[in-house]
């Protein structure tokens, strides 16, 4: 499997063809088509009249120099100029908005993988504690949520066989959700101009067959860095939050001291002071530990410490791993 290189054609027919890795790519491409089809109908009619009538009504000969006539408006056509485009634009939105929010709609059951842009290369790291460089390993027929980040400008993660794109952001996490139903290896292409090594900026994802990576995961494990064994990232998280003086104001379940309880935290709708609502996503309890005073939740004081210098990014996901643990 390993040899076997299943990047078939060259890169840039990769970008241009059509060959749609999954069917929510297929999904993208068929917005993309409907749009060209509608854009090519408009042209063909709109250039052909002006040719038509540019013939039609040409100056017949040079003595003759009839005046057009002089013609003010007409309701009737206004109207359908203005009703027909207004329908087709609006259909064109509603199509690509029911693509784009299937594509971002959370599937139960995703593998996650967090991945790190810096200049110039793509850190990775699985939940179980496993790490890599430029290259990501995934299940076939699973979805896959990809925690996006960034160490120091901003870069992009694009999976052109997938027509999946999201930015890694300094300082926020994103996300980015696929499907991947086939096997195989896929490039992964850094779409934001982020220094010389920018066309380098290259990684691969490999699509395995479940069985191939249960035995690659277990074998993987058994690695462990010369012997050393991985700490899986809620572990490591659930160890950082007892250093670091955490629960001395939050308490996991039970009666609410300083701060609120952790319980049930990720993916809760929490009321602001504010009276704005948000859902705790990575991104938000990744706020609520550097920048507690961005978003304070309501009824409570705005008392917590930051965290941002005194814990490193990567305890930072590794305490969210942990929080997003207590279900
Ligand atoms: C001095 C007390 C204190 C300490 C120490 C503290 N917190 Fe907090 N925390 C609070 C308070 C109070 C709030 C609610 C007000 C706010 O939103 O800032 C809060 C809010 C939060 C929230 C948002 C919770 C929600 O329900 O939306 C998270 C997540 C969080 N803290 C994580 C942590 C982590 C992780 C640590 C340790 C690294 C920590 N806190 C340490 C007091 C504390
Ligand atoms: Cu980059």
């Amino acid at each position: 499997m390993e040899g076997a290189c299943r990047e078939k054609g060259s890169v840039m027919g990769k970008v241009f063809a059509l060959g749609a890795a999954s069917g929510q790519a297929a999904q993208v491409d068929a917005v993309f088509l409907m749009i060209l089809v509608i854009g090519i109908f408009f042209f063909l009619l709109t250039q052909g009249l002006l040719i038509y009538f540019a013939v039609k009504y040409r100056r017949r000969s040079p003595d003759r120099d009839n005046e057009t006539p002089r013609i003010t408006e007409n309701r009737v056509l206004e109207f359908f100029w203005i009703l027909i485009p207004s329908i087709v634009v609006v259909v064109i939105f509603y199509y690509g908005w029911r693509v784009y929010t299937n594509l971002h709609e959370p599937e139960a059951g995703a593998v996650e993988v967090y991945v790190n842009g810096r200049q110039w290369l793509y850190e990775i790291k699985y939940p179980d504690g496993r790490t890599a460089i430029n290259e990501i390993r995934v299940p076939a027929g699973k979805p896959v949520k990809f925690i996006l980040s960034a160490s120091d400008v901003i870069h992009g993660f694009y999976f052109p066989d997938f027509r999946g794109k999201m930015d890694m952001i300094p300082g926020r996490t994103t996300v980015l959700r696929l499907q991947p139903d086939r096997p195989g290896r896929y490039p992964i292409f850094c779409t934001v101009y982020c220094g010389t090594g920018h066309s380098n900026m290259m990684a691969r994802l490999i699509v395995m067959p479940p069985a191939e990576y249960a035995e690659w995961a277990a074998h993987g494990e058994k690695e462990g860095g010369e012997g050393k064994e991985h700490e899986p990232l809620a572990v490591r998280g659930e160890r950082i939050v007892k250093n670091a003086g955490c629960l001395n104001c939050h308490n996991i379940e039970g009666p609410v001291k300083v701060g609120p309880d952790w319980k049930g935290v990720y993916g809760r709708k929490v009321l602001l002071e504010g009276g704005k609502t948000v859902t705790a996503d990575e991104d938000y309890l990744r706020e609520s530990i550097v920048d507690p005073g961005a978003k304070i939740v309501k009824g409570f004081p705005n008392v917590m410490p930051t965290y941002k210098t005194t814990l490193p990014k990567d305890d930072i996901d590794a305490v969210v791993a942990y929080l997003k643990t207590l279900k």
